[in-house]
């Protein structure tokens, strides 16, 4: 084939399957980027000859290794962890880390893809990394979890580095894990520098990164309410997870005078027609991270609330949706039953939480829907400013964290209006976000020719 002859969409996706076999969700995730990145580089020759789109879905490395650790009654376990490194164009490497059983190479490639467009969308210096192992925190004593924390660095601390690549938290990694962790690599290297983000604020870490990831799905979708000149006061708004993400979204939800009416976890969901206030979401916080427990024991706690077993909280009626647990959590199905319900606007908290089937009805439905690259890239824009204050070896006031926060929020979202705009108005989101954030990226790569 000559260099500069292209290949259609479909022949580009049917290779990225052919070449990564048994890993349906990079797939997905390449999938949904592709198709507006072929729109949109199709009068631009020199990101065809130079294979640019081709060339990010390549991770730079993938590094996996053994974890073995000892568990409290003296069994040795063994773990699998990695380290994806997609892209660092832009930066050094820099995304979260994540725990949980459902892990595997797959899920941390699609994350690391995403997350190389959500860093370069922020317009900090970062590229696009992501990391974990299939291990499970649930029902680990903090002891097992510290070992396994140690366990883990002990391989990992080989790959990363402040300029290298930035870990930090995501899905069963929180401040107790990034502790531990930070404690290994420090230890082991004899260094403290600012190799993890999202560390307590004892040892670097930045004001506001525990709640940035989801205030900034809320002021993601203020934005957008805000081109209807509509604001979140009175909005009845779903919301899925309990983790981290979801209980800072619900929290700046009722900031703004909205109401919160459900949440959940991998067992159910909670509905609580009352509204879950600040001092519910408190409750929620301690005893999910505190107590590590379950959300059906809210239905136990708070009058009227109900559990529901088994089931997404999809089928409340709401204006807002906010999906804040994992991938794939939004069907085709819900999301038409969000939509007949009278939902108006999903800012999406966790990664990749609508398949493509349920982008296509939002899409349909021309109704205001942000992907998670762009509304819950607030996280790691703090993380990027806590990268700096380490640097700089200072530490900056809360309200100056918030109000860049707030700042990148809205630049995130005009760079999504820049290019996804149509002519008569309706702005896709998706779009404007793909393409935003693959600008850089390639302008970046085409700089430095072929490497
Ligand atoms: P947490 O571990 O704090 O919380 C995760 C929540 O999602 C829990 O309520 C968990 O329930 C639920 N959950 C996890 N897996 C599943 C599953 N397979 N099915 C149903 N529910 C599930 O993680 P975060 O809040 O940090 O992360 C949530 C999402 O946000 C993820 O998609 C993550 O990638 C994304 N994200 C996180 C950022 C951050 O800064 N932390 C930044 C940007 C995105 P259970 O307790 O039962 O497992
Ligand atoms: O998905 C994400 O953006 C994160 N888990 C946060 C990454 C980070 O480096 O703060």
């Amino acid at each position: 084939m000559a260099a500069t002859e292209h290949v259609d969409l479909e022949q580009f996706v049917e290779g990225v399957k052919r070449r990564n076999p048994g890993q349906p969700e990079f797939v997905q995730a390449v999938h949904e980027v592709a198709a507006d990145i072929f729109d949109f580089i199709q009068d631009k020759e020199q990101y065809h000859r130079y294979q640019i789109l081709r060339r990010i879905a390549e991770p730079d490395r993938v590094v996996s290794f053994r974890v073995c650790w000892e568990d409290d009654k003296g069994n040795i376990r063994v773990q699998r962890g990695w380290r994806v490194q997609n892209n660092n164009s832009i930066g050094p490497y820099k995304g979260g880390l994540r725990f949980h059983p459902s892990v595997t190479e797959s899920v941390l490639k699609f994350l690391a893809f995403e997350q190389t467009f959500k860093n370069s969308l922020t317009g900090l210096p970062m590229g696009g990394g992501k990391g974990g192992a299939n291990f499970n925190p649930k029902g680990k004593s903090d002891h097992e979890v510290m070992r396994f924390c140690q366990s883990f660095m002990t391989e990992l601390y080989r790959h990363v580095g402040a300029d290298i690549d930035v870990p930090a938290g995501d899905i069963g990694v929180g401040a107790r894990e990034i502790g531990y962790m930070f404690g290994q690599y420090k230890r082991i290297t004899n260094q403290f520098t600012g190799v993890l983000t999202g560390k307590g604020l004892e040892y670097g870490g930045s004001l506001v990164r525990t709640e940035a990831t989801g205030y900034g799905v809320v002021l993601f979708l203020q934005n957008m309410l805000e081109t209807k000149r509509d604001g979140v006061a009175g909005k009845t708004v779903v919301v899925s997870g309990s983790g981290n993400v979801a209980t800072h979204a619900a929290e700046k939800i009722v900031q703004l005078g909205g109401k919160v009416v459900t949440l959940s976890d991998s067992e159910g969901f909670i509905y609580d027609p009352d509204g879950i206030d600040q001092d519910k979401i408190n409750w929620v916080k301690a005893h999910k991270t505190k107590r590590r427990g379950r959300i059906s024991e809210y239905a136990a706690e708070f009058r009227n609330a109900e559990f529901h077993a088994g089931r997404k909280p999809w089928s409340v009626p709401c204006h807002v949706a906010l999906p804040c647990a994992t991938q794939n959590e939004i069907s085709g199905d819900d999301a038409t039953m969000l939509i007949k319900n009278g939902c108006a606007a999903v800012s999406e908290g966790a990664n990749m939480p609508t398949d493509l089937a349920g982008i296509g009805v939002f899409k349909a439905a021309r109704i205001l829907y942000a992907p998670g690259k762009a509304s819950n890239a607030g996280g790691v824009a703090v993380s990027g400013l806590e990268m700096s204050q380490n640097s700089a070896r200072r530490s900056w006031k809360e309200g100056e964290v918030q109000d860049l926060l707030t700042g990148i929020m809205r630049d995130i979202h005009g760079r999504c209006l820049e290019y996804g705009r149509d002519r008569d108005g309706y702005v896709d989101y998706v779009r404007g976000a793909n393409i935003a954030g693959f600008k850089k990226v390639a302008d970046a790569m085409l700089a430095y020719g072929v490497v």
